[in-house]
């Protein structure tokens, strides 16, 4: 049963009461022992709701820094919203560790989503980033879903996995990159332009036109290597310029036909099967390697082990199986030998 405060919250949230969202969102995203049974109550409300109605197509945003991806998100959730729609969005926070920085003022490059009453902006804590992901995205995509915002946007950190990760959870991939420099093809290079469904080339404004054209018809011939990982549709290139709104409209069309192509080829509650499993196994990962690593034998021992490789004294194999061993002995107690 769901304890009071929590339904009323709950409540709330469904009727569009946007501090109950964030508050649930807090919740969610608490690792406080005793916030944790009210989230879950909260969260498995939201993911029965979910499964009789879902209205919500869910996109990564990704690629390298300073490309543009905040303000494409706000020109184009600003479009998004005129024509009806209400826009979630999840951005890392600026003090990130792992972004090292690079992502500079997320809100404050959204100023017209942050402060519209339908869209919601979530930066997700520092901290908090694994893989690229926010520990708790799904959840908190979960429950804008819910609260019945119907376009999500992620935005990912461009690091290693993180895009995978991003793929993963979501229903389609928006590669943005910008022309000049030679860095136009960066995204095949690093093996994430495989992965999109749309590539944006923004910044066609100015000096960059040109380039933008030019980089548009790099994209569109690279991309017919790849076979689309996603069933009927095809990957889209296209320019616009998130500073002047110039092809956002486009974007938004195109947005519009693949969430058609999307829900007309599968079956959304098929592909959130596949997320679901996708995130069990993610975030119990994570988990059991926390929970493993921060177990008081396996730290003393952890410690001991790396202060031996300092003094040169380590069998670092031996040391590995050695842990190992520990570990397994930890997990198994009555087991000798377990595997
Ligand atoms: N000329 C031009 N500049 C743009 C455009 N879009 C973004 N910018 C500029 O590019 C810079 C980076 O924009 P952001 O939106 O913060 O880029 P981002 O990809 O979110 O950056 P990170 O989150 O730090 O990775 C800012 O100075 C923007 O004003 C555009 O369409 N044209
Ligand atoms: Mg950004």
């Amino acid at each position: 049963m769901m304890d009071q405060a929590t339904s009323l919250l709950l409540e709330k949230m469904l009727q569009g009461d946007r501090i109950a969202l964030g508050k649930a969102m807090t919740l969610v995203e608490s690792d406080r022992v005793s916030d944790r049974d009210s989230a879950i109550q909260l969260l498995a409300s939201c993911e029965r709701r979910l499964r009789e109605n879902d209205p919500s197509i869910r996109f990564a945003i990704s690629g390298a820094p300073g490309v543009g991806k905040s303000t494409f998100i706000e020109a184009l959730g600003l479009k998004a919203i005129s024509q009806g729609h209400k826009v979630g969005v999840m951005t890392i926070d600026p003090t990130s560790s792992i972004s090292h920085g690079s992502i500079l003022g997320d809100k404050s490059r959204m100023t017209g989503l942050a402060t519209s009453s339908s869209a919601f902006v979530r930066s997700s804590p520092a901290g908090t980033v694994l893989g690229g992901m926010g520990r708790r995205s799904h959840e908190v995509m979960t429950l804008l879903a819910a609260a019945g915002y119907d376009i999500i946007f992620i935005e990912t950190v461009g690091v290693g996995q993180s895009e995978h990760t991003a793929w993963q959870f979501t229903d389609g991939f928006i590669l943005v990159v910008q022309p000049g420099g030679g860095d136009e093809l960066q995204g095949i290079k690093r093996g994430i332009t495989e992965l999109a469904d749309i590539v944006i080339v923004n910044k066609a404004d100015g000096p960059l036109t040109d380039l933008a054209r030019l980089a548009k018809t790099q994209y569109q011939n690279a991309m017919h290597y790849f076979s689309s990982l996603r069933t009927n549709w095809t990957p889209k290139t296209l320019t616009c310029s998130a500073l002047t709104g110039h092809g956002i409209g486009e974007v938004l069309a195109t947005l519009q036909s693949y969430r058609e192509a999307f829900t007309a080829s599968t079956s959304l509650l098929e592909e959130r099967k596949k997320q679901k499993a996708f995130w069990l196994n993610w975030t119990l990962g994570i988990t059991a390697n926390q929970l493993m690593i921060n177990h008081p034998v396996i730290k003393d021992r952890m410690h001991a082990a790396l202060q031996e490789i300092q003094n040169d004294q380590s069998l670092v194999f031996q040391t590995a199986f050695d842990i190992e061993n520990l570990m397994r002995s930890i997990i198994y107690p009555d087991k000798k030998n377990a595997s």
